[in-house]
């Protein structure tokens, strides 16, 4: 990609008031900080992003160890209210709006995030919506970044992930090399319980089957998805270009901004 020079005076922008922000998801609500997020990141970090709920994380630290700041900013679920939930369903037309209040350019990404403890920060499927210009300082920023579209993962790529509130989150990435900030937004949302195809019960003039004979409707049973992803590597290596790390490490930030510098 081309960079475009940035006036040194553009610079200070990233200084002016909290209340400017930077880039705000206006809609739907994105994750906010907490008690929780106070305990396990830090008061200077809470601080941060009290004052300023659309920054940057490197304006948070230092924080706690165990704060992950690359995945939502360390915010969460615990502190949410549950009505910011969002129920979906796999290959849903979703839509997110973002108001670019101090454009800053450069790459962005959305992405279905597993935030289990035993699945945190891994991908599900592929990238949702990639940008390599988001929020440009050369330009208004176009339609289908303040009107963000994009498509959740189809149900087989689901799988048996984002069944309870708090297993997932929609996070928008954006990375701003001229300005060595990186943002990070995050939307809960949970599958809606798949409707069964089976009916409910046999009608009532229907004999009873037998203790010992398995119930008739088992057979019936909706199939368990057939391509079950069993790893992110390589969906994440093809749609980068690049290898995925195989295990979390510390370095978290190292990491996942390793992922999309594909640009
Ligand atoms: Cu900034």
């Amino acid at each position: 990609m081309v960079y475009v020079a940035i006036p040194v005076a553009l610079l200070c922008l990233s200084c002016l008031p909290a209340a400017l922000a930077h880039a705000r998801v206006t809609n739907p609500p994105i994750r906010t900080p907490g008690a929780a997020f106070k305990l396990a990141c830090g008061e200077t970090s809470f601080n941060a992003v009290s004052g300023d709920p659309t920054g940057h994380i490197e304006e948070q630290e230092p924080v706690n160890a165990g704060c992950d700041l690359t995945l939502c900013r360390g915010m969460l679920f615990s502190d949410q209210p549950a009505k910011n939930v969002l129920t979906v369903h796999p290959s849903q037309a979703m839509a997110m709006n973002v108001d670019c209040t101090i454009p800053h350019g450069g790459p962005a990404n959305v992405s279905l995030i597993d935030t289990t403890a035993g699945g945190s920060g891994a991908f599900i499927g592929s990238f949702l919506s990639t940008f390599d210009d988001f929020c440009p300082t050369t330009e208004p920023a176009p339609a289908n970044q303040t009107n963000l579209q994009y498509t959740l993962p189809d149900a087989a790529t689901i799988g048996n992930k984002c069944q309870t509130p708090g297993d997932c989150v929609v996070q928008l990435f954006w990375a701003t090399p001229d300005f060595s900030q990186n943002y990070y937004y995050c939307i809960d949302v949970v599958m809606a319980a798949v409707e069964s195809t089976t009916p409910a019960a046999a009608p009532a003039t229907t004999p009873a089957a037998p203790a010992t004979t398995p119930a008739a409707s088992a057979g019936n049973a909706p199939a368990a998805p057939s391509k079950m992803l069993t790893s992110v590597t390589g969906n994440l290596a093809a749609a980068t270009g690049q290898a995925a790390p195989t295990s979390k490490t510390s370095s978290n930030a190292g990491r996942r901004r390793a992922r999309i510098l594909w640009f």
